[in-house]
Parts: C-alpha cells; sequence; structure tokens
C-alpha cells in the first residue's frame, strides 16, 4: 500500500470540476493506497485577510469530503492548522529552500501578479516551502496533483534531496502522480476555459450544493454550437463535447456512444442536468446531516488530527534529531 498524501485549500464552494476531477477518485482510490488528506487552511491563509472565513470554509469542506465518501474508518482527512508539526517543519523548509528557488515558482508569478493592488503576503511567497513540508511530514510516495502543481512537486523533492545531504537521509522522496485522464469539466458558458469558482459568472460552474432546480437551469443554458447534430469533437464542438463528457463521467457510458444516443442538443442538455442533479441529490443529503451535526464533524477531524499527528510528530523528530538542535 502506498503512502498517498491529497491537499484541498478551503477557499470556497466546491464544484462539480472538483468533484469530478479530484474528489470522486480520491474516494474510489481510498482502499487501494494508505490514503491522508488535508484541509490546509495556512496555506488558504496566504490569500484570507478576514476573521471567522478560514473556519466556516473548513467546516463545510470537511462535511462534503465526508459527504462524497470519504470514510473516516479508512481516510485521514485532517486540517492542517490542528496539526502544528506543519508550521514547525514549514520554517526549516523555508531554511532549506533558496529565494532564487522561490522566485521562479510560477504560482507565485501568477498569482502575485493577479493580485496587483491587492495585499502580497510573504506566505504566498514562501508557500512553497509549507507545501513541502505537508508532503514530506507523511513520507508520501505519491502526490496526486494537476499539471499546474508538478514544479510544487519538483520543488519539494529538490529540498528533500538538500536537506538529506546537508544533515543525513531524512525524508522520503515524492512523486507526482496524474490521476486517470480524469474528467476536466469545462465552464458550462465558455466550454474552452475549465469549470473553475474564480470565473467570472457563477452560471457556468455548477457547485455541488446547488439545488436540482438551479442545476438543470444551468444545463438548459449551456453554451453549445450553430449546428444541430450531436457529435463527439472537443476542437470544432467543445459545447456539446463537455455536454457529454459530464454525462459519461456520471453514467459511466463513453461519450461518443453517447453521442449516438442524442439528435437534439435540448435533450442532452436536459438528461445532463437531470443526471447531476440526481448524482449529488444524495450527497446533498448526508453534507446537510452532517453540517447539523458539528458534535460529530468535530470527532471526526480529531480522529483525523490525532491520525496524522502521530505520523507528522515521528517525521519532526527525525528531522530536529537529523538537524542536531540541543535537545530540551
Ligand atoms: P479555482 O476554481 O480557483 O481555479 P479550483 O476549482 O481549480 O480553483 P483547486 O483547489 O485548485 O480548485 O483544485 C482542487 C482539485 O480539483 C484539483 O485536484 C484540481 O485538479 C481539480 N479541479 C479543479 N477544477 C477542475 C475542473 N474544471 N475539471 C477537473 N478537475 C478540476
Ligand atoms: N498547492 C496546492 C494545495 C496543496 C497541496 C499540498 C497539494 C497544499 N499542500 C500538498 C498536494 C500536496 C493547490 O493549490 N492545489
Amino acid at each position: 500500500m502506498a503512502r498517498v498524501l491529497s491537499c484541498i485549500q478551503p477557499t470556497g464552494d466546491v464544484h462539480l470540476g472538483n468533484y469530478l476531477g479530484a474528489l470522486r477518485n480520491w474516494v474510489s482510490g481510498q482502499h487501494a493506497n494508505d490514503v491522508f488528506h488535508g484541509i490546509v487552511d495556512l496555506h488558504a491563509l496566504t490569500i484570507t485577510d478576514k476573521p471567522g472565513v478560514l473556519g466556516k470554509n473548513t467546516v463545510e469542506l470537511a462535511a462534503m469530503l465526508f459527504a462524497v465518501g470519504l470514510d473516516p474508518e479508512v481516510a485521514t482527512v485532517f486540517v492542517q492548522s490542528h496539526v502544528p508539526e506543519h508550521s514547525q517543519l514549514g520554517w526549516i523548509m523555508e531554511c532549506t529552500v533558496s529565494f532564487g528557488e522561490l522566485s521562479r515558482m510560477t504560482q507565485f508569478k501568477d498569482k502575485s501578479a493577479k493580485r496587483e493592488a491587492d495585499f502580497v503576503s510573504a506566505g504566498l511567497f514562501t508557500y512553497p516551502a509549507l507545501q513541502a513540508a505537508d508532503i514530506l511530514l507523511y513520507d508520501a510516495a505519491e502526490v496526486p496533483v494537476g499539471d499546474d502543481q508538478r514544479q510544487h512537486i519538483e520543488i519539494t523533492r529538490d529540498i528533500a534531496v538538500r536537506f538529506n545531504h546537508r544533515f543525513g537521509d531524512t525524508f522520503f522522496l515524492p512523486k507526482a502522480v496524474t490521476p486517470p485522464a480524469g474528467a476536466r469539466v469545462m465552464d458550462l458558458l465558455d466550454p474552452t476555459s475549465k469549470m473553475s469558482k474564480s470565473s467570472e459568472t457563477d452560471a457556468g460552474c455548477v457547485y455541488l450544493l446547488d439545488a436540482p432546480s438551479a442545476i438543470e437551469k444551468k444545463f438548459k443554458r449551456a453554451v453549445t454550437d450553430s449546428e444541430n447534430e450531436v457529435r463527439y469533437d472537443r476542437e470544432a464542438k467543445p459545447g456539446i463535447a463537455n455536454l457529454l463528457d459530464i454525462l459519461s463521467a456520471v453514467t459511466g457510458t463513453s461519450p461518443q456512444q453517447l453521442a449516438d444516443q442524442y439528435t437534439q442538443y435540448g435533450a442532452l442538455k436536459s438528461d445532463c442536468g437531470a443526471a447531476v442533479a440526481a448524482m449529488l441529490t444524495p450527497i446533498q443529503s448526508r453534507y446537510t446531516e452532517l453540517m447539523n451535526d458539528k458534535a460529530e464533524l468535530g470527532r471526526l477531524l480529531r480522529i483525523g488530527a490525532e491520525k496524522a499527528g502521530t505520523v507528522a510528530q515521528a517525521t519532526l523528530a527525525r528531522a530536529h534529531d537529523a538537524i542536531g538542535f540541543y535537545p530540551r
């Protein structure tokens, strides 16, 4: 069983792209591997400055992770700030990475440029050091990430190699794995961009907590093209291909086969909306149940923090020993 670590930032509502592209794989993979799932609130703090927001987003995301099917008996679901070793090893990682290396991170360049007049925290700059701590604390063999995160896994390996070279063999080198060609869900109104919570309008983004009627409405308004032939062609017909991909991800039938079953855009849109709404209904009721039982959620997160903490404490102790801090 490989140790697998995935983390998600509590930065807003979870959408269909997050579910089909990531969370669903987490659920189906939880029995095959030894999985740790972190809700990385310290990372979200790099762009948060209002009291209470992080806590609210964290508990909502936790409820959603259990609602989609992560089993607390099997998967270790924890909140990053509940395991103080992340911050502690984070500092050590900051001292093991260079200013030059951090300056070359494309995510920092993109995010700081986007924030323009906004406050750009030093945390946004040192973010990869904290991410390296997240990964190395768990001796993770595999870290499933999209392409945008590969550079962060590379720098984690570089940091681990440098630390091991300086202080002796301490950290296990992780590997980035790209999840099985998962659905890449596109925005319903702009099917050439990925569905994203940061897109301009909510109308092209289906949230897991949207009411069935809202979901069906969003699908009815999905942008298609001016032909009227249902055919699976991502290049020429991105809107129709996206609907077929989504319906395929929900039903398990291939998009090409589905295309043969439709002659009209309208029927495809309404079936898609209905299928997604039906898939989400049980998730929504489990979510509501959990959100109405904060005591239970707290208990589940404490179990996660306990399990994660045991592993993290042992790794941090190894790092401290290797450095040779004067023991207390
Ligand atoms: P934003 O919407 O602000 O770009 P995000 O929705 O991409 O953020 P992340 O926290 O970056 O959210 O990603 C969480 C997980 O969801 C990642 O594994 C990412 O690959 C996956 N994911 C995000 N959007 C999509 C999408 N449209 N299709 C498939 N997978 C996605
Ligand atoms: N940077 C990642 C979130 C993240 C992460 C991690 C992912 C923080 N720590 C450790 C994998 C492993 C993101 O922005 N999606």
